[in-house]
């Protein structure tokens, strides 16, 4: 049997981290013939909570589940990982700014960032779920500058699989009918679903769908799903966060179909005009564990002023954490 991969979640006392550790030690993220170790890194006053998880995860009797370990310290966590899910953040409190989001945030992400550095194994790969996703990814690899910087990415596939759904329902097709689906730019409001590249049954979406439907229904939709969620169920989405978030980490390792691509936040080295630096979301196809943005799209002129607008709004973020003494 394949020798176990070293997988690290944080935040894994929370609700996201509820349904994540649980979809990881079934399989569904590296496949049901890799055996995973858990190593799971919370804030010391959630380490009780995140003891009962652990009696959870024990009592479903994994096959694939070689280990679990738990801690509050970084170094510990991050010792040996393969993947780092960075999932616990710190949530927006009553009356916080967003300068004091982001410097709480900030604190937390460059420190995890250096163990990272100093602590996983060569094949890492960091997934970051925790918002703001792409500024803290940006902040994660600012503090590990020997790791590669393709290693480093956030998730936007929840925001590209909501894209991917609710195409589905306008046109009545099944979500595994439709292909080359993208969301641009920041895991925020200013995000920038597309379909104008995308597929429904091998048919361009652009001709079943009208203009005034995908601006006025899609993107707000897509882009305000989150708010949505929190209003029907009373706490922000979880399940279809961890989902994604397989989805992400499996796209990567595993690789994108031949004729379909994902959405993924990586380090931008310019593409699309996305300044070189920035953590934004491309069109990415994986193979062998390495993504790579797909080049040569046309790109719709709502879609650019929109992706515009997103990527000032990524440039503004990076310039708050630069004052914060984070890059
Ligand atoms: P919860 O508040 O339920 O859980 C977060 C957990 O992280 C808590 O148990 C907390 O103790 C822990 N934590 C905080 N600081 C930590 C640190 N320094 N080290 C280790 N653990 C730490 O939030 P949950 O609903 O699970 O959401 C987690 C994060 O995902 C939030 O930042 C949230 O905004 C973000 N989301 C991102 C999404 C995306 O698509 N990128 C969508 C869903 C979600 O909103």
């Amino acid at each position: 049997a394949a020798s176990p991969v070293t997988i690290t979640v944080t935040g894994g006392a929370g609700q996201i981290g509820y349904q994540l550790l649980f979809r990881i030690a079934a399989g569904d993220m590296l496949g049901a013939e890799q055996p995973v170790r858990l190593r799971i890194l919370e804030v010391q006053q959630a380490l009780p909570a995140l003891e009962g998880v652990v009696m959870e995860l024990h009592d479903a009797a994994f096959p694939l589940l070689a280990s679990v370990d738990t801690t509050a310290d970084a170094a510990v966590a991050f010792e040996g990982a393969d993947h780092a899910l960075l999932v616990g953040a710190r949530p927006r409190g009553k009356g916080m700014e967003r300068g004091d989001l982001l410097a709480a945030n900030g604190a937390i992400f460059a420190a995890q960032g250096r163990a990272i550095q100093e602590r996983a194994s060569e094949r890492i790969r960091i997934t970051v779920t925790g918002n703001p996703a792409n500024t803290n990814a940006l902040i994660a690899a600012a503090a590990a500058p020997d790791v590669p910087r393709e290693r480093f990415s956030a998730l936007t596939r929840l925001d590209h699989n909501r894209a991917l759904a609710q195409l589905a329902a306008r046109t009545g097709t099944p979500v595994g009918d439709i292909r080359r689906m993208i969301v641009w730019g920041n895991h925020s409001a200013t995000q920038v679903p597309d379909v104008t590249h995308a597929l429904v049954g091998g048919e361009p979406a652009i001709d079943l769908v009208d203009r005034e439907w995908v601006k006025g229904e899609f993107v707000p939709t897509v882009a305000n799903r989150g708010a949505a969620i929190i209003e029907a169920r009373g706490a922000s989405s979880a399940a279809s966060a961890a989902s994604a978030t397989v989805d992400h980490v499996r796209s990567w390792v595993q690789g994108t179909p031949a004729d379909d691509w994902t959405s993924m936040s990586v380090v931008s080295r310019g593409e699309y005009g996305v300044p070189e630096g920035l953590v934004s979301s491309f069109p990415v196809t994986c193979s062998d564990g390495r993504w790579s943005i797909v080049d040569g799209l046309a790109v719709d002129a709502d879609v650019r002023a929109q992706l515009d607008a997103s990527v000032a709004e990524l440039a503004a973020e990076r310039d708050a954490v630069r004052e914060l003494g984070y890059l």
